[in-house]
């Protein structure tokens, strides 16, 4: 598989040469700068593509071409929306980039309500603590009929957390749910955002009503209109899972395991609509069992996502070590270097498939500086790749 990092651009303060140094052979990023909605035009595109190979690396992957609010709301804007991304498409081809991932989740690219929660090791992980993610739904978004999602006993710990927080702590878990973990990828809500409670608000608001299946015909309508475009260039279009994989703030929701993927891929059948197999955010589901769906999924994946999870009984879900958890990378990776194999076999262009280790703890001098994205600090990431490639190896020298 192709070693990959995800780096976002020229401010990312991790330089594209240490990299090199550390094994990566291609890179993962995107123009944030590019409001969502908008066209990527082909001078940035080169841009980027020249900065990242003046460091002897490739752009391999684009993470992500987001796909708007208006897309996923069929809203009347979106077909402005869904051209300029078929302009993108081809864009991203003529400069050769044709891996792109993007997720269809509604408001909310991902979440976490803890970012620095520390292990017995002294490092600290990225954690879902699912009363007090139900507490910011109750109490401080005070979202209609928020009770109605949750069993008894997390409300009930809810009600203790509302007698006993502190001012501070509250707004921690507003800054760490709306804007920290979304600021730098999803382009919805940035820092500047003075507001962020008023506005997620009344960005879920433009979500009352819809269901699963109005998500799914938007999803089919964006996916009947790009798929032409991504087949025509050769561009393998990536859906990444919804994180956590489960209903969330009454939105609805459209990868969260096995059955949802079944009917997108189906939904429009061409190679080019495939997925990015996020190991992580699948086995934060409880339902999913992480190999059987690599295993099912392998030939329609064209990027994986390597990170692991630890789900408790609670429903709490903490990142797990790369080599732990309910992710089993090793098993995953085993059953990715089998499909390149029959890829190869059957004389694919694209046999070789990208992955990237995702998240990783934060450790050892990275622990004091807060100048990285949550999740994606250097060494966490470093050791996490490592430990990838030693994996890899080990199988392919089994099984060669
Ligand atoms: C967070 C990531 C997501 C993911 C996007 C893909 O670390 O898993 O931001 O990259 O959802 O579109």
């Amino acid at each position: 598989m192709e070693k990959t990092w995800r780096w976002f651009g020229p401010n990312d303060v991790i330089a594209l040469n240490d990299l090199r140094q550390i094994g990566v052979e291609g890179i993962v990023t995107a123009l944030h700068h590019i409001p969502n909605g908008d066209i990527w035009p082909v001078g940035e595109i080169r841009k980027r593509k020249a900065i990242i190979a003046s460091a002897g690396l490739r752009w391999s992957v684009v993470e992500s071409l987001p796909v708007s609010e208006e897309i996923k709301l069929a809203s009347p804007a979106s077909a402005r929306h869904l051209e300029n991304y078929r302009i993108s498409l081809k864009n991203l081809a003529a400069e050769g980039i044709r891996t792109v991932c993007y997720n269809f989740m509604p408001v909310i690219d991902w979440i976490r309500t803890d970012l620095y929660r520390e292990n017995p090791d002294g490092t600290r992980s990225l954690y879902f603590d699912y009363a007090r993610f139900a507490y910011f739904d109750r109490y401080i978004l005070q979202r209609k009929n928020a009770t109605d999602d949750y069993p008894a006993p997390i409300l009930e710990r809810t009600e203790t957390i509302h007698s006993t927080i502190k001012e501070e702590e509250k707004e921690e878990l507003i800054h760490n749910i709306i804007v920290k973990t979304q600021g730098f990828v999803s382009g919805n809500i940035s820092e500047k955002d003075k507001e962020p409670v008023a506005l997620f608000r009344k960005m879920l608001s433009r979500y009352e009503g819809m269901h699963q299946e109005d998500l799914r015909d938007h999803f089919r309508r964006f996916m009947e209109t790009v798929a032409p475009v991504a087949a025509e260039n050769n561009v393998n279009l990536c859906i990444h899972p919804d994180d956590p994989p489960f209903p969330v703030l009454g939105l609805p929701r459209i990868v969260t395991g096995r059955e949802d993927v079944d009917w997108l891929l189906k939904a429009v059948d061409v190679f080019q609509n495939g997925l990015t197999f996020c190991a992580g955010s699948l086995s934060s589901g409880i339902h999913n069992n992480v190999p059987e769906l690599a295993k099912r999924f392998a030939p329609r994946t064209h990027f994986v996502h390597l990170r692991s999870t630890e789900v408790f009984q609670n429903r709490d879900f903490m990142e797990a070590d790369h080599l732990s958890g309910r992710g089993h990378l090793a098993e995953v990776i085993r059953i990715f270097l089998e499909e390149q194999k029959r890829r190869l076999r059957e004389g694919m262009d694209s046999w070789r498939i990208p992955m990237r280790p995702d998240h990783g703890p934060l450790m050892l001098s990275d622990i004091d500086n807060d100048r990285y994205n949550p999740g994606y600090s250097f060494y966490g990431r470093m050791k996490a790749l490592s430990e990838l490639s030693g994996m890899m190896a080990a199988v392919e020298s089994v099984n060669p």
